[in-house]
């Protein structure tokens, strides 16, 4: 019994190696008119991570990650540009843009938003989720 105990927990263990390793460096998020797909995307902690935006709505947006503990509130303005971890300033109607930045290295749940003219008012907001490697 004890023997199978231990094995088990070795299998828990290398199942848990797999999956934070397997953590995507390399993030697809597609940009609408007011969302993002998907609005919750998780990775790995100080790694550089390269983000493909694909803007498939009728206005431009942007993608605007919250230093850990802040957010917007209730409306998106210029007293929040000192919370802001890192931005990509505009992705035009129909195109796509790539852009890098290196994940937090603090693991934790990171505040997404759309700073463009009322796109955070009307829940243009999402989860950037930061797991430790
Ligand atoms: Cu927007």
């Amino acid at each position: 019994m004890k023997r199978i105990t231990s094995f088990m927990i070795t299998v828990i263990m290398i199942l848990q190696l797999v999956a934070c390793n397997t953590l995507p460096t390399t993030i697809d998020v597609t940009l609408l008119d007011f969302k993002y797909i998907p609005d919750t995307i998780t990775v790995p902690a100080g790694k550089e991570i390269t983000l493909n935006l694909k803007n498939d709505g009728f206005v431009s947006h942007m993608f605007v990650i919250f230093k850990l503990g802040t957010d917007a509130g209730e409306k998106f303005g210029p007293e929040d540009e000192a919370n802001i971890y890192w931005q990509v300033d505009e992705v035009l109607p129909g195109k796509s843009l790539t852009a890098k930045f290196v994940a937090p290295t603090e693991p934790g749940e990171y505040y997404m938003t759309c700073g463009l003219g009322g796109h955070h008012e009307v829940g243009m907001v999402g989860k950037l989720i930061v797991m430790d490697k």
